[in-house]
């Protein structure tokens, strides 16, 4: 049976207004709200019902998607829906830290509504696509219950009961994709800075790092084992070479802060 659950989403930024596009586009009867209130247009123009203030919105579906900057942002559109909130579902796909979402799934349960926190492994473009993903912690029951609908924005993955389970997972895998976006833009400074243009060195970059991505269980079995080192490329000449890439760097202007810290912890990990 096609799931058609009516669906309120708060917060139409980038992400939320992708969010709520892919709802409406999959048939579910979606209200809207968002602080700066001109944002709805477009979704209300594509059959969205604007909700005047967050109150209605939350008062307005069974179902309450969250997707606003942080977690004072969401504390503050929630505190101003006082009472609307019992015996609906929260769905809180706000980026913030797992000690919030604890606290914010005891907050909502003090308030009668049953809580779901996500991390969104995607960028607006691909919600709805084949490729983004999100994570869900909570109640499993809650989660079974609307994983039609949760569906509907990118596959649904349910990572534990712990409602800080999704956002620590969403935080280490951002970290993992910061260490590689700024480990690549330290790339692009050292070969502009010898003119070599970026978009010739970007695709030997992809070929690269996509090889190396094989490597990742790897990696982390030896983690778990405790014995990160390996004879195939072990962590001593592993820093000398970053010993060469601070001194290219440096010869070139660039600043090597970041191998810097890479190379005092691939020291660390030599010593251990
Ligand atoms: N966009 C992305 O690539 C990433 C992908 C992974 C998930 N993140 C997280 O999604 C949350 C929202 O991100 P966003 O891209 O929609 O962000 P903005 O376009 O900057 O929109 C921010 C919305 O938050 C509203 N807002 C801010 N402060 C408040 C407040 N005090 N009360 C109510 N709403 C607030 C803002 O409203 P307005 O400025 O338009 O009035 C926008 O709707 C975020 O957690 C990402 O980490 C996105």
């Amino acid at each position: 049976m096609t799931d058609r659950t009516a669906v309120t989403v708060i917060g139409l930024g980038a992400m939320g207004t992708a969010l709520a596009d892919a709802l409406l586009g999959n048939g579910h009867p979606t209200t809207v709200w968002n602080r700066t209130a001109a944002k709805a247009d477009p979704l209300v123009a594509k059959g969205a019902t604007r909700a005047d203030t967050a109150a209605d919105a939350v008062a307005a579906s069974p179902v309450v998607v969250l997707c606003v900057l942080d977690d004072a942002s969401v504390r503050a559109v929630l505190a101003a829906a006082p009472g609307a909130l019992a015996g609906r579902t929260v769905v809180n796909l706000t980026n913030g830290t797992p000690q919030q979402a604890r606290a914010t799934a005891a907050w909502a349960a003090d308030q009668g509504a049953r809580y779901l926190d996500g991390g969104i492994m995607a960028v607006p473009p691909m919600i709805g696509g084949p490729g983004a993903f999100i994570l869900y912690s909570g109640p499993r029951e809650v989660f079974e219950e609307h994983q039609g609908l949760l569906a509907a924005l990118g596959a649904a993955t349910y990572v534990g009961e712990d409602p800080g389970l999704a956002s620590l997972q969403d935080l280490a895998l951002l970290s993992a994709m910061y260490g590689m976006f700024g480990g690549f833009e330290h790339a692009l400074s050292m070969v502009a800075a010898q003119q070599v243009p970026a978009v010739e060195f970007a695709p030997l970059a992809a070929s690269w790092l996509e090889a190396m991505l094989a490597g990742l269980p790897g990696i982390a079995e030896g983690f778990d084992a405790g014995t990160a080192d390996n004879d195939e490329s072990n962590l001593a000449m592993q820093a000398v070479a970053l010993d060469n890439i601070i001194d290219a760097s440096a010869d070139s202007g660039v600043d090597p802060e970041l191998m810097r810290l890479l190379r005092a912890r691939m020291l660390r990990g030599a010593a251990r």
